[in-house]
């Protein structure tokens, strides 16, 4: 069969490797389990740091793998170069670390080139892992298409190339930029080759990187970065290669598809503008101005204008494209069109230096330290205008605050004309915060489960989650803490760089309430559960992959409710009380008296005050509830599941936990009527538990942080220096 020949050709798959650890596993398993395996694998590790070096190294044991190392960081071109040099195949193929080959994907470009110079795949973007399951067409079919459409995007991705063409033609990449490299691989194809075959079956998947923050790939560098590597290539490639027809063409079909796409955004930051300006002036100034002909009006004029190195009509006409742009969007829907009246009318009414604008979980309760801090406010009449965003306009709550609905009208314009913002959780992205306005961020927990950039994911639920909750905390001036040990973690996995205030925190002051127990009595009354009962209060966090849609999350009840009942009905109630976003509804039927649905309930503070005993899992809620010292049990029926697959936490659970862990619905109901011996077995890793993170509160974290954000106090109390570790 013609297949046993073309087996014998080897492939030379190029890989240059930056610190890009989290990938290169999946990026070299999918090469080395390729079913065509005559192939040469060039790594070339462009400088990474020791950890990084350190296990690439220890991938290396496949004898088809050839690994070269550059002393320090050269970039990707140098390294592809590199790799050129060291390839002895009959076929080349770059592979960048982070993507991943499709199965049989080498084999079928391999079957398939025949006599032509190169062969190019389709090709997937990577953003979840169900991608990789991408349906594939039924029957290869190859089709001729122009080189300049293959590589529109001006990338050498996915194709297999001839050795002896790239040798033929000295193909070798532009050193001198960091992005647009390919470009100057791919003009060979444009000036020798005018079309090449290309496949319908996807050979390639490229990974979109979910943390551009701390790993940027180079597509993901700065805007302004990647203009000047274009620019920069663009002239550099017009000098060398402009006298041909066709490589002009192409060069100025990218030019204009990337400033179509880009130029909106070069000029956000005005302090850029004179810079790119002459940039982009420059480059037009050599495109061939009979290459705009197809392009609509007003890139023509904008253009003409970049040509004609007039920038101020440039300005002018740019400053109304954006304008245009943004109208436009804002009248396709009255969400968009009440973003567009908070950023263009409301941001430029005065700042209201009295106004508070306070939110809790989403606008779905009124609770936790934002309640806390509002409710010091009335209590010590202080002057503020309040105003308390709910999902349900006709929320009741004590005081005069003003109430508005999530994203309506009346939200935009106090979100816009509040001076302070109080949120336990994070802001709409499109929430854009104004010169002088004050954001206090309390957050809602103690972090036992990874969070952010600490979060190793490689792809998440959603691939914007990283960058957008970057982008967010920028805006928060003040991040409460409730222990040391979160004050670290939020440094690291917020990448907080603001003050933090290390207060405990105010949610919590109630558990020290010298009126705790009138409290109790208000609120068992109010809920009916009888005064000689005791109450277990479980209250369960939510599973990461296990949802409806974005935001609505699923929970199986574990806890058998029924043999509860008979076997310790007689001196306990049970309170469930699901996350906030539990979206399924737990179902008490037959359990009148016993079982308290109170996944509702506003502030789970009170349900921690009139409960004896907590049972959880891995939500926060029980570093607050050890405020109190009462016993705490861990139902924790998917342990290896939640801690090795879905978050990985940042405590030794197991050996630091105030309690047990018990895998069993019939384990959690003998630890509850034996609640006494497992209170004497956790009394000293409880005491060191309470020690660590539960130490600052006193009661009055709330007086604290009010006087500081609100009145610009300095606490009169000693900051605590003890270290904790953790
Ligand atoms: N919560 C609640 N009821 C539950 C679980 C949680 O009212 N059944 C509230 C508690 O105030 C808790 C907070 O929501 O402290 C956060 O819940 P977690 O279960 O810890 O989960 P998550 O919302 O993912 O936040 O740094 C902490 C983390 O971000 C956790």
């Amino acid at each position: 069969m013609s297949m046993n020949t073309k087996q014998k050709a080897t492939v030379s798959i190029i890989i240059p490797y930056y610190n890009s650890m989290e990938f290169i596993g999946d990026c070299l398993n999918s090469v080395l389990s390729q079913n065509y395996t005559n192939l040469e694998i060039i790594i070339i590790n462009d400088g990474s740091d020791t950890e990084n070096t350190g296990y690439i190294e220890t991938l290396l044991q496949d004898k088809r793998i050839v690994y070269l190392k550059n002393e320090s960081k050269q970039g990707v071109a140098y390294s592809r170069n590199k790799g050129l040099s060291s390839a002895t195949g009959k076929f080349v193929f770059f592979l960048d670390s982070e993507d991943i080959l499709a199965v049989k994907g080498i084999d079928i470009l391999v079957s398939q080139i025949e006599e032509a110079p190169a062969i190019a795949g389709k090709t997937k973007r990577l953003l979840k892992p169900n991608d990789l399951e991408v349906p594939q067409q039924p029957e290869v079919i190859v089709s001729d298409k122009p080189s300049h459409k293959i590589f529109h995007s001006g990338s050498i991705l996915n194709v297999l190339i001839r050795n002896s063409f790239i040798k033929e033609h000295t193909i070798r990449f532009y050193e001198e930029t960091e992005g647009a490299t390919d470009i100057t691989g791919v003009i060979p194809f444009i000036l020798y080759v005018k079309s090449l075959p290309s496949l319908n079956i996807y050979t390639y998947f490229q990974r979109v990187r979910n943390d551009p923050i701390s790993n940027p790939s180079l597509v993901q560098r700065s805007i302004q970065e990647r203009t000047r590597d274009f620019v920069q290539v663009y002239m550099e490639m017009n000098k060398q290669y402009g006298t041909s027809e066709a490589v002009k063409e192409y060069l100025d079909g990218l030019l204009l598809r990337f400033y179509r796409r880009q130029v909106i955004n070069i000029f956000n930051d005005k302090k850029h503008l004179d810079e790119f300006f002459a940039l982009l002036s420059s480059a037009m100034k050599i495109l061939n101005p009979a290459s705009i002909s197809s392009q609509p009006s007003h890139i023509k004029r904008e253009v003409n204008q970049l040509r004609a190195g007039n920038k101020d009509r440039f300005i002018k006409g740019y400053r109304f494209h954006v304008e245009a742009r943004d109208f436009k969007n804002a009248i396709k829907g009255f969400t968009r069109l009440k973003r567009y009246i908070y950023n263009k009318f409301f941001l430029r009414f005065p700042m209201k230096e009295n106004y508070i604008i306070f939110e809790s979980f989403l606008g779905k309760n009124y609770s936790d330290s934002p309640r806390n801090i509002y409710e010091y406010i009335i209590e010590n009449s202080l002057d503020y205008q309040c105003i308390w965003v709910f999902n349900d306009k006709n929320r009741q709550i004590p005081g005069n605050a003003k109430i508005v609905k999530r994203f309506s009208l009346a939200y935009y314009y106090y979100f816009a004309v509040s001076k302070y913002w109080i949120n336990n959780m994070r802001q709409p992205l499109h929430l854009v915060k104004r010169e002088g306005n004050v954001f206090l961020e309390t957050w809602h927990g103690t972090p036992l489960k990874k969070l952010v950039f600490d979060m190793k994911d490689v792809y998440s639920a959603n691939p914007r989650y990283k960058r957008d909750f970057y982008m967010q905390s920028r805006a928060w001036d003040y991040l409460l803490s409730p222990n040391r040990y979160s004050s670290e973690i939020f440094r690291s996995a917020f990448k907080f760089d603001n003050e933090m205030l290390e207060f405990g925190y105010p949610r919590n002051d109630i558990l020290y309430s010298p009126q705790k127990e009138e409290i109790v009595a208000r609120v068992k009354k109010n809920i009916g559960i009888p005064d000689n009962k005791k109450v277990v209060l479980y209250a369960p966090t939510w599973r990461d992959d296990d949802y409806y849609e974005p935001g609505k999350y699923k929970f199986q009840l574990q806890l058998d409710l029924h043999k509860m009942k008979e076997t310790l009905g007689d001196d306990y109630v049970v309170a469930l009380r699901m996350h906030y976003f539990i979206a399924d509804d737990i179902n008490v039927e037959g359990l009148d008296g016993f079982a308290f649905n109170l996944s509702k309930y506003d502030d789970i503070a009170e349900l921690y005050l009139i409960s004896d005993i907590l049972i959880t899992d891995y939500s926060s809620v029980f570093f607050d509830y050890a405020n109190l010292k009462r016993p705490i049990l861990f139902f924790t029926y998917d342990l290896d599941k939640y801690r090795d697959q879905l978050r990985g936490f940042y405590l030794d659970f197991e050996n630091e936990g105030p309690g047990p862990l018990l895998m069993t619905s019939d384990a959690v109901i003998d630890a509850i009527a034996n609640i006494e011996e497992v209170k004497k077995k956790y009394a000293e890793k409880y005491d060191a538990f309470y020690e660590k993170f539960c130490s600052w509160h006193d009661g009055k974290s709330t007086e604290k942080v009010v006087k500081k954000v609100l009145l610009g106090e300095e606490p009169s109390f000693q900051k605590q220096t003890k270290n904790y570790g953790g």
